[in-house]
């Protein structure tokens, strides 16, 4: 008898957070750990710095070079759609693919720099619908103490305060549209093994996989 979860597909689960949440150790832990389990994961960060557009968001962000609000919020959509085939063809595989930031940063970011929220969103419509969002959440005063805090160009206070209460806003969103279900907040305070603990729990059946299509951002 053939086995029914064959059929499934991997499931596309996304980390967002402010700046040294603690979001990219807990990503590469799972990633890591879902492999010694003998499952199929893939690591998906964004930005993506290695591609041509990549390239050139990463010298923003290291204050090389300046660009227009828009321009910048625009070259962040693009690059999350030149990676969107492979994200869906991985998906299909039954890889299961978790990423490092996605749209949501996007619109976080832009809009706390006071573009419009609408502006903000519209780019990435119709990108691939994350399964679950995991906001991690840590207060200020606990994040800009860890280190590296203040590197890179939106690494201040104000920006990160302001960030925060747009992901709010984001979150909001996210469960109007595609249900409560899909956005889910996570306590990233304590140490890395409490917090993977936390994780690992919320994220609980995903791992063997989801059945049918994936949907459609803002869709
Ligand atoms: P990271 O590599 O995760 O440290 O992210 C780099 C910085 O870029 C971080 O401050 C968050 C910001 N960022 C990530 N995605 C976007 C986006 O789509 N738009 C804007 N404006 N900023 C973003």
């Amino acid at each position: 008898m053939s086995d029914p979860s064959s059929s499934r597909r991997g499931a596309f689960i996304v980390f967002e957070g402010l700046d040294r949440c603690g979001k990219s150790t807990q990503v590469s832990r799972l990633v890591e750990r879902l492999e010694r389990e003998g499952r199929q994961a893939r690591l998906q960060k964004f930005p993506d710095r290695t591609t041509a557009i990549g390239k050139m968001i990463d010298a923003y962000l290291q204050s090389k070079a300046d660009m227009d609000d828009h321009a910048i919020h625009l070259l962040f959509s693009a690059n999350r759609w030149e990676c969107a085939a492979a994200i869906k063809r991985d998906l299909a595989q039954g890889i299961t693919v978790i990423a490092d930031r996605y749209a949501f940063s996007g619109i976080a970011f832009s809009a706390a720099k006071g573009l419009p929220f609408d502006f903000c969103l519209q780019p990435d419509k119709a990108l691939p619908l994350p399964d679950l969002t995991l906001y991690m959440s840590l207060p200020q005063e606990e994040a800009s103490q860890r280190s590296q805090f203040g590197e890179e160009r939106y690494e201040t206070m104000t920006m990160q305060q302001a960030t925060r209460e747009q992901f709010g806003l984001v979150a909001q969103e996210v469960k109007r549209i595609h249900g409560e279900y899909r956005w889910t907040e996570v306590d990233a305070r304590g140490t890395i093994e409490e917090v993977e603990e936390r994780i690992r729990g919320l994220i609980g059946d995903l791992i063997e996989g989801v059945d049918g299509e994936i949907s459609q951002l803002w869709v």
